[in-house]
């Protein structure tokens, strides 16, 4: 195994010059785990895809064959998605099926536009350092899930991670503004999330009320110069955040890693896949054991766990911390966490929307695990005694399989990495197969997509509503697709009619690396408001009157107010050496009415919609007069929409 991955770029070019197809039936694990490896590192180079046949045909003709993604000028989308947005650090509105971009809501990193990280109350949000300046600069978030109410979204909150600076993010979708970050103690790599759909013991608890996080590397425990040298020491950690206060609830360690989340739709259990049991600190010892797991969580055992007292915290965090390690939890019927076995470093943990099955993808071995969950419950009750009885198929399905969507049809499409397409299968032949029957076909179809695909998701896919419209596929790579643009290329998006037996590839969109995961909700669910209530603002300018400029020693606080197509203060005073503070209300009532308040030479510049407060802090450096502008377009007068800052030597 060693030896094959070493020899990586010898070893891919004799995998491409043979069947695909037939490798896949053919290949040991170690040689899926060797292509997989060497792929990642050549993909780009080789521009040698096998994947470019069948269905690969230009969108505009598929599109005939299929519902069209077009939407005429003027005329709504049907769908909200909700899109990671990568290294930007932000999550981005697309309304589908047109994939046209509507909005971004700035997150984790400053935005320009709306002065996310310029404005007090975002920097609240975002967490600043002792002296007001931002905590962090730069965030990879993946995954953007939404809360739910009986089963199905309920347009309240979107959540979304941070990858690198181990923080999670809580989007207010009335307005599509971020109103909550927490940054999650004792973990590092923060990867997948899943919010509750129910309570597991509260019956009237029908709705989302925990967020779970997945972490993926292990550290010392706590992370404080100790154990640094010895891997066997370092921990993982699964989290679980409150979605109204987003205060870490509890965490639970574990052996091995974190990585991707599910939730079911009982409320009673949380899983995650681990691609590390070996707690390996490189990749080689981490896919050195054929088989890895996906590990359950029962979460009232755990909640009751922390109300007995039966937990530590670490360093200075105050987050209980339950002992989730199977030397810990031998006992099924007092056990917090069930492992199930699972093939070679999976990747993807996806609930069916029937409530019935986790499907965990092998990503390392060309097989998706089927989980049932009825049986994990029963294990947890003594009932069963072997939990891989709780595995009901273990189906081959392509190279590098990752993540699976569902259409609410029975079926499942999961996205092969490697072989660079999606496949459709049906679950109950897939049970059928495995138990034995090998007439049932459970392959149903597959179709090329360009190329590398990851994440994939079908509309209200993770709902009980999913309703197999239309399936959206990230691909990594989209190579030839579009324009050349320099070095840097977009990655690449798919849209496939799902509505028929065959897939049907629609359209393609680029789009900027690399938005990992989204969802698509249907678009009467999502109630957004065009106006804020003043009130909504405890340090609203309410009256125009009271504009104006007030000093407490050097601290100044400048009242001002926009109706366009001009603020009242159209001048105001300060002096050098003044911290001035300057707070703006939009008296404005009519939506889309929003102005901008630029300060030349001062970098600073943001928005406030239709009845928004917004307030900005800065020093007075130089003297002089600098010219505050509207920098958003609201009015015939907008250019000549303009205040002065006059500072006093
Ligand atoms: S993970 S595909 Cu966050 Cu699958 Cu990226
Ligand atoms: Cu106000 Cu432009
Ligand atoms: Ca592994």
């Amino acid at each position: 195994m060693t030896d094959k991955t070493e020899n990586s770029i010898d070893h891919v070019d004799t995998v491409q010059s043979i069947d695909r197809r037939k490798f896949l039936n053919t290949a040991a694990t170690a040689g899926v785990a060797g292509t997989f490896l060497s792929m990642g590192l050549t993909a780009c180079k080789q521009g040698t895809t096998p994947a470019v046949t069948g269905n690969a045909a230009p969108a505009a003709a598929a599109a005939e064959a299929g519902h069209s993604p077009h939407v005429a000028p003027g005329e709504l989308d049907s769908y909200y998605g909700l899109w990671s947005g990568g290294h930007t650090g932000d999550v981005r509105v697309l309304g589908l099926p047109s994939g046209r971009e509507i909005h971004r809501i700035p997150v984790f990193n400053p935005d320009a536009l709306v002065g996310w990280g310029v404005t007090n109350e975002s920097k609240a949000v975002m967490g600043t350092k002792a002296d007001g300046s931002l905590k962090y600069h730069v965030a990879d978030t993946h995954h953007v899930h939404g809360s739910y109410k009986d089963g199905t979204y309920d347009g309240k909150y979107a959540w979304v991670n941070d990858k690198i600076n181990c923080r999670i993010a809580r989007m207010r979708l009335d307005v599509f503004v971020c109103d909550k970050i927490t940054e999650i103690p004792n973990i590092q790599g923060f990867h997948g999330i899943f919010p509750d759909k129910r309570d597991p013991v509260d019956e009237k608890i029908n709705y989302t009320t925990r967020v779970f996080c997945g972490s993926e590397f292990s550290a010392p425990l706590p992370n404080d110069g100790h154990d640094m040298e010895d891997p066997t020491k370092y921990r993982s950690l699964f989290t679980c955040v409150d979605s109204e206060s987003m205060e870490v609830r509890w965490q639970a360690l574990i052996d091995g890693n974190c990585d991707l989340v599910a939730t079911s739709y009982d409320g009673k259990l949380a899983a995650t896949n681990q691609y590390n049991t070996e707690g390996g600190v490189i990749y080689k010892d981490m896919m050195s054991a054929e088989k890895d797991a996906c590990v359950f969580f029962n979460i009232a055992r755990i909640e009751q766990a922390v109300k007995d007292g039966k937990f530590k915290t670490y360093g200075d965090s105050k987050v209980p911390v339950v002992d989730g390690t199977l030397a810990a939890n031998k006992d099924p019927k007092t056990a917090l966490i069930a492992r199930v076995p699972v093939p070679k470093n999976p990747h993807g943990v996806n609930a069916s929307p029937d409530g019935k099955y986790f499907i965990c993808a092998g990503k390392l071995s060309p097989t998706a695990t089927v989980i049932e969950l009825a049986q994990v419950l029963k294990w947890f009750d003594g009932e069963v005694a072997d939990i891989a009885a709780a595995i009901v198929a273990e189906v081959e399905l392509g190279l590098g399989p990752l993540h699976t969507a569902f259409d609410g049809r029975g079926n499942a499409y999961t996205t092969i990495f490697l072989d660079s397409n999606v496949v459709k299968w049906n679950i109950e032949s897939a049970i059928k197969y495995y138990k034995g029957d090998k007439t049932a076909k459970y392959v149903v179809d597959r179709i090329d997509v360009q190329y590398q695909p990851g994440h994939l998701n079908a509309s209200m896919s993770e709902t009980k509503d999913a309703d197999g419209k239309w399936l959206a596929v990230g691909c990594k790579f989209s190579k030839d697709r579009y324009l050349p643009v320099g070095p840097l290329h977009p990655e690449n998006e798919q849209l496939i009619d799902i509505s028929g037996d065959k897939m049907k590839l629609v359209a393609d969109h680029p789009v900027r690396p690399e938005p990992h995961d989204f969802i698509i909700v249907k678009r009467d669910i999502i109630k957004p408001r065009q106006v804020y209530n003043m009130d909504e603002f405890p340090n609203a300018v309410k009256d125009p009157a009271e504009s104006g400029v007030t000093r407490n020693g050097n601290k100044v606080t400048v009242k001002i107010t926009s109706m366009a197509p001009a603020f009242q203060l159209t001048d105001f005073k300060v002096k050098v050496g003044d911290e001035v503070t300057i707070i703006l209300t939009n008296h404005d009532k009519v939506e889309d009415l929003t102005h901008g308040f630029a300060i030349e030479k001062y970098n600073i510049n943001f928005i406030v919609n239709p009845q928004e407060t917004k307030s900005v802090t800065f020093k007075a450096e130089k003297a002089g007069v600098y010219w505050c502008y509207c920098s958003h377009f609201c009015h015939a007068l907008h250019l000549e929409m303009r205040s002065r800052m006059i500072v006093e030597k």
